[in-house]
């Protein structure tokens, strides 16, 4: 009776271990969300929070190649906000998880960020940059991932 309790413990606690909440996918050591609706930055910051969750930071070439392996095959065809910006100060980019946080790792697609037109505040991944990083106005509404713990 024991070992029946003990096995069925360790399948259980194996088992959640290995879970992401619905709608969260499991890549490397994080759940992400892959929003199809679309908001602005700030709306898509608000809804991560909602699911428990932050907009994504990305702080490794293995997770950008992650994140990026999924969208090449799920990706939609679509742009999608990462979570970081330069609204604290021009050309210079800070995640929102930890809270200002500089980026370490980048990804972004050669010539990017280029603030253009002097309102590309907010990052993002686009399918036609091949999913290498951009920065774009604050206001459009985009597609957004979401992270949280694993
Ligand atoms: O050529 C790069 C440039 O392309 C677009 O602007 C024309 C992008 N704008 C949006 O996606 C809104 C710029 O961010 C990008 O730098
Ligand atoms: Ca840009």
């Amino acid at each position: 009776m024991f070992a029946v309790l003990l096995f069925s413990l360790v399948v259980f606690t194996a088992g959640a271990a290995a879970r992401c909440p619905l709608g969260f996918v499991n890549l490397g050591r994080s759940c992400y969300l892959f929003a199809s609706t679309t908001v602005d930055f700030a709306g898509a910051n608000s809804f991560c929070q909602f699911f428990g969750s932050r907009l994504v930071t990305i702080s490794s070439s293995h997770e950008d190649h992650l994140i990026r392996s999924y969208l090449l095959r799920h990706g939609k065809g679509a742009t999608y906000y990462i979570g970081g910006t330069d609204l604290r100060g021009e050309g210079i980019f800070t995640w929102e998880r930890p809270h200002g946080k500089k980026l370490g790792y980048t990804g972004w697609k050669h010539g990017e960020p280029n603030n253009a037109k002097g309102h590309e505040h907010c990052m993002s991944m686009p399918a036609s940059f091949h999913y290498r990083w951009n920065d774009v106005p604050c206001s459009r509404r985009y597609r957004f991932i979401c992270e949280r713990a694993h």
